[in-house]
């Protein structure tokens, strides 16, 4: 580890948010040659060394950050299609975590850290609580889900080395997440903004009045949300609410985060190289204008990502902002340029669905889901065609049916579904893109 890590992991105010630009442009330079370098030479599949080779580029031909444009793409599909551990650079001695994370089909994609890459992650953790005003002073209850999903571990491996007091609540069970924010004393909370929304009606229900408890801030993401939810949320609840973001296969939460401003979430650039392209040409944009969020991991072990194409749609926010931070900011993200869902803060693909719809005889293969959202939390139904016998056949089976396919769907996504039959071709056919969500949530 080089000194400068060092410091800034003993030191949570993290200099590096402030760091004079071409200083942390010097060291993003420098780790991404080596960053470029381990992939070239370690991943397991030799994935990327293929791709450098069509591309007639050399790890040495890196000598600018601009040169980063010279570099080829990589995308989901190519996690799956090295499934579980091609894109790997590290040996399996050396990995000391695993996660996954939903893929456009049945398997996921699997992620892996080094020590020092959980380090690194807690570090950009601590430096995005900092950035919500949040110290060892405070107690931080942590409602994401625990398990293979980064959002528990990743707030909770963060919260605990800045030294706050950690309650790992993990996600579920409301009424107990609210006894014990009122009864520990938490000032902080993190989890999805529609579960926090659910936590806040449940407390109503329960005539507890959030505004009297000692909570003052929300760290919330893993989910689109806007800025009309915001409001809600800090009217409704006195508490701050702060956007947080990231993806699995970057490192987790901890990619960018608000500041106290609330105006755009600051990439931890020296970390997570950020850049905005056009999603149909794939050319870079330049700062302000809006395109797919493409990322490169600057100090990843592990799997180190070099310009993943997240399908996030941003822009860069050029102004520096009223903080002092240098890094820059971006847009808060409200859509994707994918069909991905995000309900209950777990990623779900349509054709995922449509797999486990399809494994049933009797169903067509004409399909829409309607997203609805009831006191803050996500409903999924999936409405599907079936056969005109099957249809007529209104008393046997049904209901059996449709427990059948709710199951198949569960056990491909982990969400449970209401399922309804529509008559043969009643569901509107589509001359293109096919149109399958109905969106219903307002967000
Ligand atoms: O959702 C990591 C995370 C956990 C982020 C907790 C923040 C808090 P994945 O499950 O891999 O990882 O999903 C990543 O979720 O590409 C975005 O489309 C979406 N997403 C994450 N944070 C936000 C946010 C985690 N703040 C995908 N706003 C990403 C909008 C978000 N979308």
């Amino acid at each position: 580890m080089k000194k400068d890590d060092n410091d800034r992991i003993f030191n949570p105010a993290s200099a590096t948010d402030y760091v004079p630009l071409p200083q942390l442009r010097g060291l993003q330079l420098e780790r991404l040659k080596r960053t470029v370098m381990n992939a070239y030479h370690n991943q397991r599949q030799g994935l990327f060394k293929q791709r450098m080779a069509a591309a007639d580029v050399k790890p040495d031909d890196i000598r600018c950050l601009e040169d980063i444009r010279r570099l080829p793409f990589s995308v989901k599909a190519d996690l799956r299609e090295t499934y579980p551990y091609g894109m790997f650079t590290a040996p399996q001695k050396d990995v000391v975590r695993l996660h996954a994370s939903s893929g456009t089909t049945g398997k996921p994609i699997v992620v892996g850290y080094t020590k020092k890459d959980i380090t690194v992650w807690s570090d950009a953790m601590i430096r995005a609580m900092s950035a919500a005003g949040l110290s060892s002073k405070d107690v931080i209850q942590v409602s994401y889900g625990y398990g293979l999903f980064t959002g528990g571990l990743g707030a909770h491996y963060g919260a605990e080395t800045l030294g706050a007091t950690v309650v790992p609540t993990s996600g579920g069970n409301t009424e107990r997440q609210i006894m014990v924010m009122q009864d520990f004393g938490v000032t902080a909370i993190c989890c999805t903004p529609s579960y926090f929304l659910h936590i806040a009606e449940k407390a109503s229900e329960m005539g507890i009045d959030l505004r009297t408890l000692k909570l003052r801030a929300g760290v919330f993401g893993a989910e689109p949300w806007s800025e009309a939810m915001r409001h809600r949320i800090q009217g409704e609840t006195g508490i701050k609410a702060y956007d947080i973001y990231g993806l699995s296969e970057i490192i987790g939460p901890g990619v960018a985060m608000e500041c106290q401003e609330q105006s755009g979430l600051h990439v931890f650039e020296d970390y997570f190289y950020p850049e905005v392209i056009d999603p149909e040409t794939m050319q870079p944009l330049p700062d302000g204008k809006e395109g797919e969020l493409v990322l490169t991991t600057l100090a990843k072990e592990a799997i180190p990502m070099i310009r993943y194409r997240t399908r996030d749609i941003t822009a860069i926010m050029p102004e520096q902002c009223a903080c002092g931070r240098t890094i820059r900011r971006i847009r808060r993200i409200g859509r994707r340029s994918d069909d991905m869902m995000i309900i209950r803060g777990v990623n779900v693909y349509p054709s995922q669905i449509e797999a486990a719809i399809l494994k049933i005889k009797g169903l067509m293969p004409h399909y829409e889901i309607v997203l609805t959202r009831e006191g803050g939390l996500d409903n999924m139904e999936i409405r599907v065609e079936v056969t005109p016998e099957l249809f007529d056949d209104r008393i046997r089976g049904v209901e059996s049916l449709q427990k059948q396919i709710a199951y198949a769907v569960f056990s491909t996504v982990g969400i449970h579904a209401k399922v309804t039959f529509a008559e043969s071709k009643s569901i509107a056919r589509s001359e293109g893109k096919a149109k399958r969500i109905i969106d219903k949530r307002g967000i």
